[in-house]
């Protein structure tokens, strides 16, 4: 009885796999203690002893890249197949990162491919943060913290088990306050009161909460705790099979994933910040993204001609307000199959994009996975070409498997084949010759399918129906998509399922540079670490309603977390009929997403800004010009993003991490380091308490506040920390204009007299520029000369501005000169010390 006294709140589930009698518990050598029912959920009755049998550790020998030891079973566990000998390898890569796999030494088992290039350990890293410790029998490792001790994670909680279908382990958490493992619709931080999250991507609207746990889009098994002292740490499980995560109070986390190998990569920080770069170190800085991607898009289904959708942009036009990017759902396609586009209604499609584009404007259209199998043999060229090159998935018994999506039945390309690279390539570039696209929209590639599995159903067997099944939506693994039991080149949809997304936006990233030469601009709606480096991604089909408006801001966050920072929710809601007073709030707040695009579902009534009255097509003008005149420092945000692996839109967390209001924070987010975003979430709403961290947001408070501040119908709340320089440009319709403007500073003044900032800055659509030096980095300086008590509404300011010349056979060069002009009144707040500073040259 001794081994099963354990604090309720420390009890590890001895059935996670299923519900236990007490006679099944015991016979799995597991402690039975109810406890008075608490409904659902609530601490397990049947829980782990302490040191439950597992593995058993051997001595640790010294390898290339750090050490290793094999573990072994002498007893079998409760499960099917165990894999009886691991082999462990501990690999320290730098201070901050160690990184630790488990794995079959006996047959190699599946390992995710693309995300991560060959691990780097070296065994003589030293002094790193970490110290590791190991419990040999049974089996667990401790990892601290070296400068204070703390225990970051402490496996020896619960079992290791590892059989074919099932691998589990569990750990303590330094703290309760944990962040990551999307895609849910959840807050920033996740509940640990005996929740559980899945990973199986899935084609699902975010659920209405509670319904935290229900398994969207994408899969990140990523997660970041933060400490509590301001220090923080992250752990990245790089495993792509369906995956279910238990969150207990204690606080502890056990992972069960059905497949691959255990292979964690273990952040030490300290900061969140560093966390966070050391996660994008491992999984790729993100891409940079067009210049012009960063304007304002406009989509929705059921702009049923090109007369239509040439009327809007026209519409935008006469209603001044800024438009980059006009956007086509799948109304354009002849019987909505893709590569093709109807005669009758989009006949002249070639000539409209070259409209736009004669207007400075964009272009993109959706592009599903799904091929049409239906169409007569020599009609429809994508199918027949991909049927004789053979980039089809296969069914177990190895015919084309067959789903059914938009155009009906449908064949899915296998995009870990590169035949299929080439042949994708071919399609797009065929096309393009006929409709110069600037950007695709791959939807749909969870991949998501209407019928279960394949037309004819899915075989009876060990990988459509594992003795264990994450709790997923539909409650099989084949639900709304593939049998899992499907062929891939590089193994079947079992293992691959949840990178279905990213080896799509692999492959139409790679097509468009081939065929455009510029940077690639992909959307894409699933997703798995590393994504950011090929594509956009937005939240996909949120319903137009408040709550999901003040969900969009932990869902836009927590991506840049995944390193995808270019990314927003739709714009006034995807699903239902936006209001008016909605889809102003919305357009306010999306004009700080990343990615900025307003989309809707095709029953619903229109939410083109032009489509609401004068003052909400004011305040939403107000808005994304707002938008537009902070480009430039939107965008050298970017290029921080996608040189270094930092965040664009960041929690406050991240930037304030000493301070505890900060941690979980999410009706209000940064851009950068310097702009605090405070939206309206609630409807009637004509004020909005804010929470404005320590420092010179304003004059009169010392320390961090919420302050209660006018937000009427036509304002949103946008403060500028102390110290920093904004460069701002002069907006215009689109980016094609404004990027012509002069630009301007905006300069906040730290109390100690001082502020800095910087541009980063491009032709911003050439490839590599960073790489290849052709870009100008302009950092600015600015301290003020006269005494605080002659300030007056005119004040003087000396900027010292460097400037920096790169040349790569030609020079880019930037010289710049500062002139003050006047004191500047920022939103709800009088900051005295601020000055806009008008800044020229060549
Ligand atoms: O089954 O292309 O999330 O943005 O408008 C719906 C039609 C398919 C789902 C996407 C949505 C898009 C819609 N698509």
């Amino acid at each position: 009885l001794d081994q099963c006294g354990i604090a309720v709140e420390s009890r590890i589930n001895c059935g996670c796999d299923r519900s236990l009698s007490r006679a099944d518990c015991e016979a799995r050598g597991c402690c039975y203690v109810p406890l008075p029912q608490s409904g659902l959920g609530g601490p397990p009755w049947c829980f782990y002893p302490v040191r439950y049998p597992g593995y058993k550790m051997g001595p640790l020998l010294p390898t290339e890249k750090g050490q290793r030891a094999t573990l072994a079973r002498s007893a079998p566990s409760y499960l099917p197949r165990d894999i009886p000998t691991l082999q462990l390898d501990l690999m320290p890569e730098t201070l901050g990162r160690l990184h630790l796999t488990l794995k079959d030494p006996a047959s190699p088992r599946y390992e995710v491919p693309f995300v991560t290039s060959q691990s780097r350990g070296h065994k003589d890293i030293q002094n790193p943060l970490y110290d590791v410790d190991f419990q040999p029998d049974p089996f667990g490792f401790i990892v601290r913290r070296k400068s204070n001790g703390r225990v970051l994670l402490n496996t020896t909680i619960g079992p290791l088990l590892f059989a074919d279908q099932y691998v589990q382990l569990s750990t303590s958490m330094a703290s309760s306050v944990i962040s990551g493992l999307g895609e849910h619709y959840t807050p920033i931080t996740l509940d640990l009161n005996w929740t559980s999250v899945s990973l199986w991507n899935r084609d699902m609207a975010p659920h209405v909460r509670p319904s935290e746990s229900a398994n969207l889009y994408g899969s990140h098994p990523f997660f970041l705790v933060q400490e509590g002292d301001g220090q923080a740490h992250g752990v990245f499980l790089l495993n792509s099979n369906a995956m279910e995560v238990f969150l207990q109070p204690a606080p502890a986390l056990t992972w069960v994933t059905v497949g691959g190998i255990l292979d964690f990569y273990i952040f030490l920080g300290p900061s969140p910040q560093s966390v966070v770069q050391q996660y994008h170190e491992v999984i790729g800085y993100p891409m940079m993204p067009p210049y012009w991607s960063l304007g304002f898009h406009l989509c929705r289904w059921g702009y049923t001609s090109t007369n239509i959708t040439r009327t809007v942009v026209q519409l935008m036009r006469q209603a001044k307000i800024p438009l980059d990017v006009q956007w086509n759902d799948l109304d354009y396609a002849d019987q909505r199959r893709v590569f093709t586009f109807d005669l009758q209604r989009f006949g002249d499609l070639p000539r409209m994009v070259e409209e736009f584009h004669q207007l400075g404007m964009k272009y993109v259209l959706i592009l599903d996975p799904g091929i049409s199998s239906a169409s007569p043999p020599g009609s429809y060229k994508p199918f027949d070409d991909g049927l004789k090159r053979g980039v089809f998935i296969k069914n177990s018994t190895g015919q084309i498997l067959i789903g059914k999506v938009w155009p009906g039945p449908t064949a899915f390309p296998d995009f870990t084949n590169p035949t299929t690279q080439d042949w994708w390539t071919d399609c797009i570039r065929v096309f393009h010759s006929k409709v110069p696209v600037d950007g695709l929209w791959i939807d749909m590639n969870e991949p998501s399918n209407f019928v279960q599995g394949s037309v004819d159903g899915c075989p009876d067997s060990d990988l459509e129906k594992p003795p264990y099944t994450p709790g997923v939506i539909g409650g099989q693994l084949n639900a709304g998509t593939l049998c899992v039991s499907a062929q891939q080149y590089l193994s079947n949809h079992y293992n691959l399922h949840n990178l279905y997304g990213l080896t799509e936006a692999i492959a139409t990233h790679r097509a468009l540079l081939k065929v455009k030469s510029t940077r690639p601009f992909v959307l894409s709606r699933s997703s798995f670490p590393g994504l950011g480096r090929f594509s956009a991604h937005w939240t996909g089909d949120v319903r137009s309603d408040w709550e999901q408006l003040r969900f969009s801001i932990p869902g836009v966050l927590l991506f840049g977390l995944y390193g995808v920072p270019l990314v927003g929710a739709d714009v006034c809601g995807f699903g239902g009929d936006t209001t008016e007073e909605l889809c102003v709030r919305w357009t306010q707040l999306g004009a700080f997403y990343p990615f900025m695009r307003n989309h809707n579902d095709k029953p619903n009534a229109p939410q083109e800004p032009f489509v609401f009255s004068q003052q909400a097509q004011d305040a939403m003008r107000t808005a994304i010009t707002l938008r537009y005149s902070l480009l430039p420092f939107l965008y050298t945000l970017f290029h921080h993003t996608h040189s270094s692996g930092s965040t664009v839109a960041r929690p406050l967390f991240l930037e304030f991490p000493t301070d505890p209001d900060c941690q979980t924070i999410d009706r209000q987010f940064l851009w950068g380091s310097s702009l605090l975003i405070s939206p309206v979430l609630e409807e009637g709403a004509l004020e909005v308490t804010a929470y404005l961290p320590p420092g010179t947001w304003y004059t009169y408070y010392s320390k961090g506040q919420y302050i209660l501040f006018p937000a009427p119908l036509d304002t949103i709340n946008v403060h500028v920390r102390e110290g920093s320089i904004i460069p701002q440009q002069v907006p215009a319709l689109t980016t094609t204009a404004s990027r012509r403007n002069p630009f301007t500073l905006i300069v906040a003044l730290s109390v100690g007299n001082w502020a800095k900032g910087e541009l980063f800055w491009d032709d911003g659509e050439s490839l590599d520029t960073f790489e290849h030096g052709n870009y100008s980095y302009v950092l600015f300086f600015a301290e003020e000369v006269q005494n605080r008590e002659n300030f007056g509404l005119i004040s003087e300011f000396v900027c010292v501005c460097v400037c920096v010349c790169v040349c790569v056979c030609v020079c880019v060069c930037v010289c710049v000169c500062v002139c003050v002009l006047q004191v500047l009144t920022v939103a709800g707040l009088d900051l005295p010390m601020t000055a806009m500073i008008t800044v020229q040259w060549s």
